[in-house]
């Protein structure tokens, strides 16, 4: 009996140990995505990034919810956002380009795409979401693990935060009203983005000139 116990907490740690691996993987990447755009392109199109391993007591709802049998094979097909990692951007176009470079390199397989951006939710929720699998090298086996990417805008998630809370808050059952809040919150989020996208287009148009000039009067 103890040892059997023994043998299942090693198992059961293991297990989680990939999820943590599999995230410092694809921070790794995203670190370097990151470093080298802004040396090529003198411009940093992540705000920053958040990851976490999904928590034993949400593994267990989710086992719940979705009626997944106890083993840890079926867990680990069918439980796919344990590692989830979310990157904050700039700019929408920002969201595209990150998830284009993510998605083009060969040891990152796309199980599942879904642009919540180009077809928001009915709540108002936009958001890009990857589901990628990654292989891990362990010492006697390579574990082909799923993360799930959420790739945003700072607005996206600000709402998508404040909307999470204000859900639970309300034990799952929001008044009609604040419903039509929610969603008029988000199209101000949406409206946000849109304008400071356009901000920033024209500086850059306005840098590109003077630059221009500046080089046109040295070369004279
Ligand atoms: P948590 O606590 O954030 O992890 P799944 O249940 O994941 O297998 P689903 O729901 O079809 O399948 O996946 P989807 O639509 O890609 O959503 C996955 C995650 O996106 C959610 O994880 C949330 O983090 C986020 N999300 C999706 N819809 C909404 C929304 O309307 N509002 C907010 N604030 N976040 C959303 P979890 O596991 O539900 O929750």
């Amino acid at each position: 009996m103890e040892t059997h116990l023994q043998q299942l907490r090693v198992e059961l740690v293991r297990f989680m140990m990939v999820y943590k691996f599999a995230l410092e993987e694809v921070h790794t990447k995203i670190n370097i995505l990151q470093q080298e755009f802004q040396y090529m392109h003198d411009y940093n199109p992540i705000e920053h990034v958040k990851s976490r391993v999904k928590s034993p007591e949400s593994i267990l709802k989710k086992i719940r919810k979705k009626d997944i049998p106890l083993s840890i094979t079926e867990i680990q097909e069918n439980i796919r956002d344990i590692a989830g990692i979310r990157i904050n951007c700039s700019f929408k176009k920002d969201i595209y380009r990150i998830s284009q470079m993510l998605e083009n390199q060969k040891d990152i397989t796309v199980i599942q795409k879904k642009d919540y951006i180009i077809n928001p939710k009915s709540n108002g929720y936009r958001s890009m979401h990857l589901i990628i699998q990654i292989p891990i090298f362990m010492s006697d086996r390579v574990e082909n693990v799923f993360v799930e990417i959420q790739i945003r805008t700072i607005a996206m998630d600000f709402w998508a935060s404040l909307e999470h809370k204000i859900y639970y808050k309300y034990n799952k059952d929001i008044p009609d009203r604040l419903k039509a809040e929610l969603k008029d919150a988000a199209s101000s989020a949406t409206e946000l983005d849109r304008k400071m996208e356009s901000i920033h287009q024209e500086i850059n148009e306005i840098k590109q000139q003077t630059d221009l000039l500046s080089d046109q009067d040295e070369e004279m």
